[in-house]
């Protein structure tokens, strides 16, 4: 007879317990998060720029920033003003339950509405680790190209968003905005979805009003 090892049940089942438990900390404190995910360089920190931006008035916002090293991008958003803690994950390719566990305690989370996480940059992984977050984000962006749900499914499925970056750049590539959609919305049918630039802000009133009905409604 053979026996089989089950590591990776295992490990996101501990993993889930641990997101749990993160939520259950950032409900004590009524703070909605929000997770943003996508590829290295889809727009990630300067979506998250742009966003913190429009929305500092209305509500007290935080940022993790996950990211194999360096502080750059917790260093670009506590340059606007806001709090911001960088978990540096030593190579690991995702943030998980644990590594948000050691970061939530680093925030006054009792004095912050608005809790926004940058993910590592990584197409695969991140999907299939929970951290305890309200919102899961995808950033697709334009020069990635417009076949990447077909190829990265997971991604696709486990969000409540999309947003695609990098509208500014339609013009000078060969994006097929339809097919891209198509290969969505087999995913994940009826999945809100928003073009933007984070550059020029094309496209920012439709998303930020969507992420303000959905963090509204949590914090009411
Ligand atoms: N043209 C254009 N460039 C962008 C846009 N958003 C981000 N970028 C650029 O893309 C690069 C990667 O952005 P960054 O926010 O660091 O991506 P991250 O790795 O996902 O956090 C930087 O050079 C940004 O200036 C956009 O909407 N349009
Ligand atoms: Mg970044
Ligand atoms: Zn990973």
């Amino acid at each position: 007879m053979i026996k089989t090892v089950p590591v990776v049940e295992n490990i996101l089942g501990a993993n889930d317990q641990l997101a749990e438990t993160n939520r259950r900390l950032l409900d004590a404190t009524g703070t909605f998060a929000v997770n943003f995910m996508a590829s290295p360089g889809a727009g990630k920190t300067a979506v998250i720029l742009r966003t913190a931006s429009d929305l500092k008035d209305r509500y007290r916002i935080a940022g993790i920033n996950g990211d194999i090293a360096s502080t750059i991008d917790a260093d670009q958003i506590a340059s606007i003003g806001i709090p911001a803690v960088q978990i540096n994950t030593g190579g690991a390719c995702h943030l998980d339950g644990v590594m948000l566990s050691g970061a939530l305690p680093k925030l006054d989370l009792g004095r912050i509405d608005l809790l926004i996480v940058e993910n590592v940059g990584n197409l695969i992984c991140p999907a299939s680790f929970r951290i305890g977050s309200h919102l899961d984000v995808l950033i697709a962006s334009v020069p990635e190209g417009d076949d990447k749900p077909y190829k990265y499914p997971n991604m696709y499925r486990g969000v409540q968003a999309v947003l695609l970056n990098k509208i500014d750049l339609l013009p000078y590539l060969d994006f097929d905005m339809g097919y891209f959609r198509k290969g969505v919305e087999a995913l994940n049918p009826g999945l809100a979805f928003f073009p933007i630039s984070a550059k020029t802000g094309e496209g920012f009133d439709a998303y930020i009003r969507w992420l303000t009905e959905q963090a509204d409604s949590y914090l009411k």
